[in-house]
């Protein structure tokens, strides 16, 4: 089953309002003309409302970079899926590492974001990824399968393999400049749809994008993407600057 491809861009902490505008209107023509690829950008939810406006109508996929499972209530700081989507959100971003890392998110949360994306309808692109550490010790693939297998069995009944996105970021590759190589990224993404196969059957496992993140930039994007089991990019650095993030959306058409 051919899968569509998707390019992502992960602004992180970046942008003001006003280069996120730009940005956007910049982009907008660019993923226009992309045919047989998803553009999406996960920003900050500051300029959220604005990217998603000026998306609307066009095929930029606007999404957050984060939500929290509840619908309202006393949870300072945080906002909720009905917000993301009252602003126009389509997708968001679940269990960055970053997240995982610094903000100390578990796997049961990750889960819980999960379940609670898909029932709102918002598309989640859930990442997952190992430390140097973890790599070395040889421990790479049970992080990968606890990471993956909490979702999976968070979710009841049949799930939709086009309704939800897995991005693979090896952590020792995230804005390192230190790219797993386009044979480690196949490795481990065959190994995440095989996994996901096991768990949920061959019409998922086929029908499911798995991105590959870290250190994604122009001069590597075609090796990456030649990869049988890559289905598109997930985007930090290098989606900063949308000439850079252009060449990628044209490399994945
Ligand atoms: C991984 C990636 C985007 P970068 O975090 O999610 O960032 O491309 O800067 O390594």
């Amino acid at each position: 089953m051919a899968r569509r491809p998707i390019m992502a861009a992960n602004w992180k902490m970046n942008k003001t309002l006003r280069e996120a505008e730009d940005y956007t209107a910049a982009l907008i023509p660019r993923a226009e003309q992309a045919e047989g690829v998803d553009v999406a950008v996960f920003v900050p939810f500051t300029v959220l409302n604005e990217v998603a406006r000026m998306s609307a109508g066009t095929p930029v996929i606007a999404g957050a970079q984060n939500f929290y499972y509840e619908d309202s209530g006393a949870y300072t700081g945080e906002v909720s899926a009905p917000m993301l989507q009252d602003v126009g959100a389509r997708a968001v971003l679940i269990g960055h590492s970053e997240r995982r890392e610094i903000f100390s998110e578990s796997d049961d949360l990750v889960a819980k974001k999960t379940k609670r994306a898909l029932d709102a309808g918002l598309l989640p692109v859930v990442c997952c990824g190992e430390t140097k550490e973890e790599r070395d010790s040889g421990g790479f693939w049970e992080k990968i399968k606890t990471q993956i297998s909490s979702v999976m069995d968070a979710l009841e009944g049949d799930v939709d393999g086009e309704k939800i996105v897995f991005a693979y970021e090896p952590i020792w590759a995230i804005g390192t400049g230190d790219t797993a190589s386009p044979e480690d990224a196949q490795d481990a993404i065959g190994k995440i749809r095989d996994l996901l196969r096991e768990l949920r059957g061959d019409a998922f496992a086929d029908s499911v994008r798995i991105l590959y993140g870290g250190s994604v930039k122009p001069e590597n994007i075609e090796e990456i993407m030649a990869q049988p089991d890559v289905d598109g990019g997930l985007v930090g650095g290098a989606s900063l600057d949308v000439e850079s993030f252009g060449k990628l959306v044209e490399a994945a058409t």
